[in-house]
């Protein structure tokens, strides 16, 4: 369950968290167009708290709102501020801040021309995704038998409600299996992304990690990337199939949420020693200590509240 903040920023005003309520014509509800993002804060080493690449996620949710035609009636900087004004309204320090774009009841059918383009920011505190021991020691990864979207089917590069049915169903399908998160392949085999992470390997050193053509392109990616290179760790973007992972010495997820998570197991082989290896350590202490502003060379990632 989550845990209940005192107040949701909606359509621009501040309302109780029990008062957020939709109508059930509410059209995102009924066909699943809406576009989304999430968004970590942390409490950093000095006591203070900074929203993580604030801007980079909005920038993100207005380009995934350009590519569904959704026309956000406010400005960058005003969910920007709504995001900030959140935390501050709820006493937060912490919190994963899920701004939310969703068409409103009016029209149904498939071409709702007037339906209002509605606008949400939700805080809450959201702890590991996959699970502490995830973090600490790796998870188990599954292949799902679910295929990644086809680029001409869903739009990869937006963060869409809809295109998360396919996440899901990916995620029941290992979770049932007993593995912690599935691994979905694109339409032509080869390996795309985690149903909520974008994927890593690393062999003789060098990361290597799917090009941006049909996955999200992921704002902690971007930050592996970064880091690795100021670490002097060489990368490539290059597409890999599922057998490569099998014989990596070390693999890795990164997202919001699952922050820099390794992989311990992929479809119940193990992954190098089976414990996460010293480039993953490396690039997750060095992630961890940017995220809390132990790091000055990556303030401009921060947004201090
Ligand atoms: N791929 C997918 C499909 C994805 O959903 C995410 C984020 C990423 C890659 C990584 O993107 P980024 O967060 O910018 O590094 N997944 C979000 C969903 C979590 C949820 O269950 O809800 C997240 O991590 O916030």
């Amino acid at each position: 369950m989550v845990e209940k903040a005192q107040y949701i920023w909606l359509d621009g005003k501040f309302v109780s968290w029990d008062q957020a309520q939709v109508h059930i014509l509410t059209h995102t509800l009924h066909y699943g167009l809406g576009v989304f993002e999430g968004i970590r804060a942390y409490r950093c080493a000095d006591g203070r708290t900074a929203i993580f690449r604030l801007p980079e996620h909005i920038h993100r949710l207005f380009d995934s709102a350009h590519i569904m035609q959704m026309d956000i009636p406010f400005s960058e900087a005003e969910i920007n501020q709504a995001c900030i004004d959140t935390m501050k309204k709820n006493h937060q320090t912490e919190a994963y801040l899920r701004p939310l774009v969703f068409l409103g009841d009016g029209s149904m059918g498939l071409y709702p021309k007037d339906n209002p383009i509605r606008v949400a920011v939700i805080t809450w505190l959201w702890g590991a995704y996959l699970g502490d021991e995830g973090l600490r020691l790796g998870i188990r990864l599954k292949t799902s038998s679910f295929t990644r979207h086809h680029v001409n089917v869903m739009m990869t590069k937006a963060k869409v409600v809809g295109n998360y049915v396919n996440s899901i169903l990916a995620k029941r399908e290992v979770i049932r299996s007993g593995y912690d998160e599935a691994l979905l392949l694109d339409s032509a085999g080869y390996v795309a992304e985690a149903s909520g992470e974008n994927i890593f390997l690393v062999k003789n050193g060098v990361i290597k990690t799917p090009p941006l053509t049909a996955i999200l392109p992921g704002i902690t990616r971007d930050c592996v990337l970064t880091l690795a290179r100021d670490l002097g760790i060489s990368y490539q973007e290059d597409r890999f199939t599922r057998d490569e992972l099998y014989i990596a010495d070390e693999v890795f997820l990164s997202g919001t949420a699952a922050e820099l998570t390794p992989v311990r197991q992929l479809d119940d082989r193990s992954i190098g020693s089976g414990r996460p290896g010293p480039v993953t350590q490396k690039i997750q202490e060095a992630y961890f200590a940017a995220v809390k502003g132990e790091n000055p060379r990556y303030a401009a990632w921060l947004t201090y509240i």
